[in-house]
């Protein structure tokens, strides 16, 4: 026992070491204040540009958009040196995620910090047989071959428009990221590039909607 001691405390000693060393590397979070919530149920849509709201499923929402970019502006934002931002995505229909077939996909979805694109990544609504799946991005960002609706808050949702009243075509996205951010504004800018050449109506076809956005000004040293 004791020559087993012996031997395995240098171990204890230097994985201490590790995970100290770690941790100190990574940013601490002093200070973290929310400036905004909207969830639409106000219908608040002061400092936005291309919005426009629905009742979708007995929720008032954002939406629906293809090939659109909508965006707000904060102002007046405490001092910080960091900004975390929750967006709720609606993927309603038929998203076909990674699938590079210059007719149906890639289907993106992005957004912007002040007009500087931060995250992209896709959606995919397809089934997903051994036969014939069509892989997502997220959770990850663009390009990750991952399930879809992989990382999705909820799934059993109908679809809207071409799918319309069919179980579990629309896929709800929770996605919250952390930025440097020092200005005491902010415009966040929410986007797609969808593809569907082949259909009468691609905005009927796929789309998306934002059912909540929230905002933190953080303080990290
Ligand atoms: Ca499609
Ligand atoms: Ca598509």
């Amino acid at each position: 026992m004791i020559t087993n001691f012996k031997k395995t405390l240098p171990i204890y000693f230097l994985g201490f070491f590790l995970l100290t060393a770690l941790y100190s590397c990574e940013d601490e979070l002093v200070g973290e204040t929310q400036i905004y919530s909207n969830d639409f149920s106000q219908l608040d849509l002061r400092n936005f540009n291309n919005s426009r709201l629905f009742v979708f499923e007995n929720d008032t929402i954002m939406g629906f958009y293809h090939n659109e970019e909508v965006w707000v502006k904060l102002f007046d934002i405490p001092p910080h040196n960091a900004i975390k931002i929750t967006i709720d995505v609606l993927a309603h229909d038929t998203w076909d995620g990674n699938l590079d077939d210059g007719v149906s996909g890639p289907d993106y979805w992005y957004f912007k910090i002040d007009d500087e694109e931060v995250y992209r990544t896709t959606f995919s609504n397809s089934v997903c047989e051994s036969t014939y799946c069509l892989r997502q991005s997220f959770p990850d960002e663009f390009i990750k071959q991952n399930f879809p609706k992989e990382g999705a808050l909820a799934t059993n949702i109908p679809g809207l428009c071409s799918q319309a009243g069919v179980p579990n075509q629309t896929t709800k996205y929770s996605i919250t990221k952390t930025f440097r951010h020092f200005k005491d504004s902010l415009k966040i800018t929410m986007g797609d590039e969808l593809m569907q050449t082949n259909a009468f109506s691609p905005l009927c076809d796929e789309s998306w909607s934002i059912s909540k956005i929230e905002v933190s000004a953080l303080a990290v040293r």
